[in-house]
């Protein structure tokens, strides 16, 4: 890998925009040589943050295209660097023309995947939450999934955590004045004893903030729901009529589908994965048997099970499954039951004959809204987030109930407390966790 601080003699570009044709297509650039690009390609430099029309003209002074060019001095820019956008026209020979020309400047290379977000984050414009929040932004497919990724691309959980870290360190600092005092005047207790409740109220606000974490994973990976039942009980036949798509093989043999399959839906602007599962019965060979391990593993992982019943009575009974994970029993083929006499179903449905989806839709999304609730900017909703928490909390729960320890060892206690909130976003130590978070980027974010 190369070296950071000579990485960063290097001005980098990239089609920023996406790939294939557009009418626009934006290319950035990022770096110290920036002003001269701009002076080669269009002869001069525009004003700061004004978009300008220039025609852009290659080393050999052939006009490429004509488009708006923005200029962006640092340190107020994206990346805290010199950075320029230039809107071209979005044909590829357009684009591949731009960028070959970029390419042979002095000091100019193609960037990697997300570095121009880590250039901002090495130069202080982003914290790792806000980074992550960018890279959910980027992906997000519904409505909530884009609210929470703006927010924490904003800053949301950042101003939390630094807010959090800051009474950590002010507690600390009150206790380590406390006890340069006490040496001299051997005045015991006094200002400390003030400290704690303060940060027994620190610890609840985290306490309360990690309970919403499985709402925050829910927004951001989707609320998983696992169609379960004999087989040909339709769960094949409800799964594609709820996507409204044929994903999953239809048939009277029983065994057809033995893999998992699911399909991505937007509920509402709620992200919700729906899997569609082999058919529970003995006696199956090993193939489908390995299909049922599946189903069954998955059912254990899902936030909600539809445990279908084929009210024909040509399939078998629902299996009984166990497990804590909540459930909707649902009656299908209704179209094909003489009379229906049950109460331990929460809704029927008839695939064949559009009869009781949107009502099975309905229930749904309120078992996603009470699961994922309103979403919020704040919310914890990465494993790494969980953890880190955590630690936090771990560390000043015990500066907290050992109260007859030195008070050295309770500050210090609540320095790692500090210290997992400074890994959190990033502010400390966290070489190792770059690569990893900033992969999830393409080339020109
Ligand atoms: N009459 C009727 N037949 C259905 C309905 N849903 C599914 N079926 C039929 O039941 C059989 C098994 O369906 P399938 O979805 O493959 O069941 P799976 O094995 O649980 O996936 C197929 O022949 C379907 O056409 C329904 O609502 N009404
Ligand atoms: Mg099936």
């Amino acid at each position: 890998m190369v070296e950071r601080k000579d990485h960063y003699r290097d001005t980098i570009f990239a089609l920023s925009s996406g790939a294939g044709v557009s009418g626009v297509a934006v290319i950035r650039l990022s770096g110290p040589s920036v002003r001269f690009g701009l002076e080669t390609m269009i002869g001069d430099v525009p004003e700061a943050r004004h978009a300008t029309l220039k025609s852009l003209y290659s080393a050999d002074k052939r006009e490429l295209d004509r488009g708006l060019v923005l200029y962006f001095p640092g340190p107020n820019s994206f990346t805290g660097e010199d950075c320029a956008e230039l809107q071209v026209h979005g044909g590829r020979a357009v684009v591949q023309a731009v960028l070959e020309c970029l390419s042979g400047l002095d000091g100019f290379r193609s960037a990697e995947p997300g570095e121009f977000t880590r250039r901002a984050f090495d130069n202080g414009k982003m914290d790792l939450t806000e980074v992550e929040g960018l890279a959910d932004l980027i992906a997000a497919e519904t409505e909530m999934q884009r609210r929470l990724a703006l927010e924490q691309s904003s800053g949301s959980l950042s101003d939390l955590y630094d807010g959090w870290r800051q009474r950590l360190v002010r507690a600390r600092a009150m206790i380590e004045a406390d006890f340069d005092f006490a040496d001299e005047e051997d005045i015991p207790g006094s200002v400390t004893e003030t400290i704690w409740p303060e940060l027994r109220q620190l610890l609840g606000e985290i306490d309360r903030h990690l309970l919403s974490a499985k709402a925050g994973e829910i927004i951001r990976d989707g609320y998983r729901v696992v169609i379960l039942g004999a087989p040909n009980a339709g769960k094949s036949s409800l799964m594609n009529a709820l996507a409204k798509r044929d994903i999953a093989i239809v048939s009277d043999e029983k065994g057809t589908t033995r893999d998992l399959l699911e399909v991505h839906l937007d509920l509402d602007g709620y992200p919700v994965i729906l899997q569609d599962t082999a058919g529970l019965r003995d006696g199956a060979g090993a193939v489908e048997r390995e299909g049922m391990r599946r189903a069954m593993d998955a059912a254990r992982r899902a936030d909600l099970i539809l445990l279908l019943d084929d009210l024909s009575g040509r399939a078998g009974a629902a299996p009984v499954t166990d497990g804590d994970v909540a459930r909707l029993r649902v009656g299908t083929k209704a179209d094909l039951a003489a009379h229906i006499d049950r109460d331990d179903l929460d809704c029927l449905v008839s695939v064949k004959q559009d009869d009781g989806l949107s009502s099975l839709l309905s229930l749904l999304h309120s078992h996603v809204h009470e699961a994922a609730g309103q979403a919020t900017g704040t919310l914890p909703n990465r494993q790494r987030h969980k953890e880190y928490l955590r630690t936090c909390r771990e560390a000043l729960e015990e500066a907290l109930e050992n109260d007859s320890d030195p008070l050295e060892l309770r500050a210090e206690a609540l320095r790692r407390a500090g210290n997992a909130l400074g890994r959190l976003t990033g502010r400390i130590d966290v070489e190792d966790l770059l690569d990893l978070i900033f992969g999830e980027f393409c080339v020109g974010k």
